[in-house]
This record gives structure tokens, sequence and C-alpha cells, in this order.
């Protein structure tokens, strides 16, 4: 059963409960107890639309679903959770991003998995390295390659509550 790897990110209507609702709603998705979550951290926002700071985490479970099932499934999550598409980039109450579905590569108009900004972010790779710190990417990058001391201080981890 592959292990699949979801950014969460939410900037509107208190993002922490936006993202303990979808941690809930992704343990459905998972088999068994499999789901895992990062910590929450909050970074600026990424982009030129002017809106408020994110808070980001990666989840990371198994999961019998296949690629576009699972796409589905985040979306209707999103949907559920009252997010609305207008801006790209723009602020949203939740956005699910499928960041690695296995070891696959997969293109297709709905779904390119790796998700194709992930090399660049610190908001998806600290809390990625924080749930796996050897993965390895389909292309054979380690994760660890990929993180530098500007990425470190981009983000902050939220204090446990
Ligand atoms: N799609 C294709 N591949 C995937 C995938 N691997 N996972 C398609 C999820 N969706 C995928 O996504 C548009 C379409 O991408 C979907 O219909 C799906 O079929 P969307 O979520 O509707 O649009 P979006 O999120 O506005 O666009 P995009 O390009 O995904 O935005 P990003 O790259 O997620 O950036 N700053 C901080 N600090 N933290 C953030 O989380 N996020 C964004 C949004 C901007 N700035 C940010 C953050
Ligand atoms: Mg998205």
């Amino acid at each position: 059963m592959p292990r699949v790897y979801v950014a969460l990110g939410a900037n509107l209507a208190e993002p922490k409960q936006q993202l303990d609702q979808a941690t809930a709603a992704l343990a459905e998705l998972a088999s068994g107890h499999s789901l895992r979550v990062s910590t929450y951290y909050r970074s600026a926002p990424m982009g030129d639309v002017p809106q408020p700071e994110y808070l980001n985490a990666v989840a990371s479970f198994d999961t019998d679903l296949a690629p576009i099932a699972l796409l589905d499934a985040l979306q209707a999550i999103e949907v559920a959770q009252g997010r609305t598409r207008e801006v790209r980039w723009g602020p949203r109450t939740l956005d699910l991003d499928l960041l690695l579905y296995g070891t696959q590569i997969i293109d297709l108009p709905r779904l390119q998995v790796p998700h194709y900004g992930m090399q660049q972010r610190a908001f998806v790779l600290i809390p990625l390295a924080e749930l796996s710190p050897r993965l390895q990417l389909p292309c054979g990058t380690l994760i660890s390659d990929l993180i530098d001391a500007d990425m470190q201080r981009a983000v902050q981890p939220l204090p446990p509550t």
C-alpha cells in the first residue's frame, strides 16, 4: 500500500481549527492508524497577493485509494471546509496538495505528483523533513539536501497548546 504525503495550508477563518479539522478528515482516508501529522508552522505568504500569514503542516498516511480517488477526497475535504477558488495563490480556508504518492511520478491533466512547488517551499520541506528526515524523492533527491538555514528561518513552529 503506498505511503502518501499531503501538504496542508490555511490562512483564513481560524487556520489552526482548519488544520485540526482537516487532520481529522484525513484520518478517515488513512489505513489503520497510519496517519502522522507534523507540527504546525507559521510562515509569511508566498507570492504577490496581500493576505494574512499562513499556517502549514504535512501529513503522511498509507492508503488504498488510487491517485485520482485520493485527489477527489482531498478536494471534497477542502470544499467541506468552505474553500472557494477565486484568486490563484490567494487566501484560502484550506488547501490540500498531494506532495508524494509512494514513489510514483504522475502526470495527468488534474494531477501532477510530485507537487510542482515542493522542492522550493520551506513551508512544505520543513514539516515534511520533520516526519521523514531521510525521505528520498522519486527523482532520487534527498529531502535533507533541499533544506538550508534560510528555509529553517522562514517558518516558525506553533507552540503546542
Ligand atoms: N493539481 C495538480 N496537481 C496537484 C497536486 N499534486 N495536489 C490540480 C493537488 N492539486 C493538484 O489547485 C489547482 C488545481 O491543481 C486543482 O484543481 C488540481 O486538479 P487549487 O488548490 O485549486 O489552486 P491553488 O492552490 O490556488 O493553486 P496552487 O498552484 O496549488 O497554489 P499553491 O502552489 O498551493 O500555492 N504561502 C504560504 N506561506 N503557505 C502556503 O501554503 N499557498 C499558496 C498557494 C500561496 N502562498 C502560500 C501558500
Ligand atoms: Mg492547491
